[in-house]
């Protein structure tokens, strides 16, 4: 078993006032398509800070590269659903994990798993980023709560709280506010990002903004870069892809 070491679910960041920062959607191992698109922002690695919805791994080629991007100073992902999994490893229903493309890992040495583990406990399941605008929530799926300090009142319950788990859940599954066109905003936050469900160019709903525009999806996605301070996207516009869908 695993550790259980202390786990902060909920990272602030200070305001970057040396660079950019940027948020980009779920990368699912296509680690080589998000370095272009920051090499097409003109990414500063030395003072620009990269913000991550989550979901680093499963389905694309490039899954075992993640550790590298963990390392890098300037790499700041909150916990997808995809991520749960690496961190829940020994104990979740990995028949499942396999059909939604978790068979990198399970061709893992078990060593290399627990590694892999260990890195992915650490990733918090929400962050904040202070801007000259206001504060910006980052959470893989959703804040399904109508203030931010609600939702992080629960996140920072003890592990034993009964509905942690559930709350937990909310944040790297919810569907609800985009299923539903729920426009109502997350009234303490200047913004909140997400990714999690597919867009087929960014959404704000609310003050809810969906950036996972399918980077990972090749030949039908691309990856967006949000700019935090300007709440501008890069590409500004969706770029013609070969395939493209309704
Ligand atoms: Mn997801």
């Amino acid at each position: 078993m695993l550790e259980n070491i202390e786990v902060v679910r909920v990272k602030r960041f200070a305001a970057n006032p040396a660079g950019r920062d940027f948020a980009v959607g779920d990368i699912h191992g296509h680690f080589t398509r998000l370095q272009a698109a920051l090499d097409s922002a003109g990414f500063d690695p030395a003072v620009d800070r990269l913000f991550s919805v989550g979901d680093l791994v499963d389905r694309g080629p490039e899954c075992r590269d993640v550790l590298e991007w963990l390392a890098r100073p300037w790499f700041h992902p909150v916990r997808g659903n995809h991520d749960d999994y690496v961190c829940r490893f020994d104990t979740c229903d990995a028949e499942n994990w396999v059909y939604n493309g978790g068979a990198w890992f399970a061709g893992l040495a078990w060593d290399e798993q627990r590694e892999f583990a260990v890195q992915f406990r650490e990733l918090p399941v929400a962050i904040e980023v202070e801007t000259v605008g206001g504060l910006i929530g980052i959470v893989h799926a959703d804040c399904v709560f109508d203030t931010w300090a609600e939702m992080r009142k629960e996140l920072e319950a003890p592990e034993s709280n009964k509905r942690l788990k559930l709350v937990q859940n909310t944040c790297m599954w919810s569907r609800s506010r985009v299923e539903n066109f729920d426009t109502a905003p997350v009234t303490d936050m200047r913004a909140v990002v997400v990714g999690h469900t597919p867009m087929k160019r960014p959404a704000v709903l609310g003050n809810v903004y969906h950036i996972d525009t399918a980077g990972w999806m090749p030949d039908r996605g691309y990856f967006t870069l949000l700019n935090l301070h300007t709440l501008e996207t890069i590409p500004a516009t969706r770029p013609a892809l070969s395939q493209d869908w309704d």
